[in-house]
């Protein structure tokens, strides 16, 4: 067994966070460093370390976790939509190498994002 994640640690209550959701297989809490207010990550309570080391049902239960908190977050703040995305790798910024997908609050006035 390698050492916890730092998300494995929230999960069992050895770090504070804020949660905003739990269920038998995901987890969801605030982002520390968010780049909009009401960014959260959506985390699989298995410490899996890229998105397709995932049994293809995990990924559901966190794609399915996701869509609802992306709802909520939009009642709760000012966001219109949401940006979700997973850094799958370091090459590609993942810091913390335990899946974890960004649900990322967005407004009109942040503009086209292609
Ligand atoms: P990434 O670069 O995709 O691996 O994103 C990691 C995110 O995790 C980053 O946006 C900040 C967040 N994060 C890292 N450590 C903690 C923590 O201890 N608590 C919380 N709530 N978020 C964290």
């Amino acid at each position: 067994m390698g050492e916890k994640t730092i998300f494995e640690q929230i999960i069992e209550g050895e770090i504070p966070s804020y949660k905003v959701y739990e269920d038998e297989t995901t987890y969801a809490l605030l982002d520390a460093n968010p780049l909009a207010p009401g960014h959260t990550l959506v985390v699989p309570k298995e410490p899996y370390e890229r998105l397709n080391d995932m049994p293809p049902e995990l990924v559901g239960d966190v794609f399915s976790t996701a869509g609802e908190i992306a709802d909520a977050v939009e009642a709760a703040t000012d966001a219109t939509a949401t940006t979700l995305a997973i850094n799958n790798g370091e090459d590609a910024g993942q810091e913390v190498p335990h899946v974890h997908l960004h649900i990322v609050p967005q407004t009109a006035a942040d503009g086209p994002k292609s």
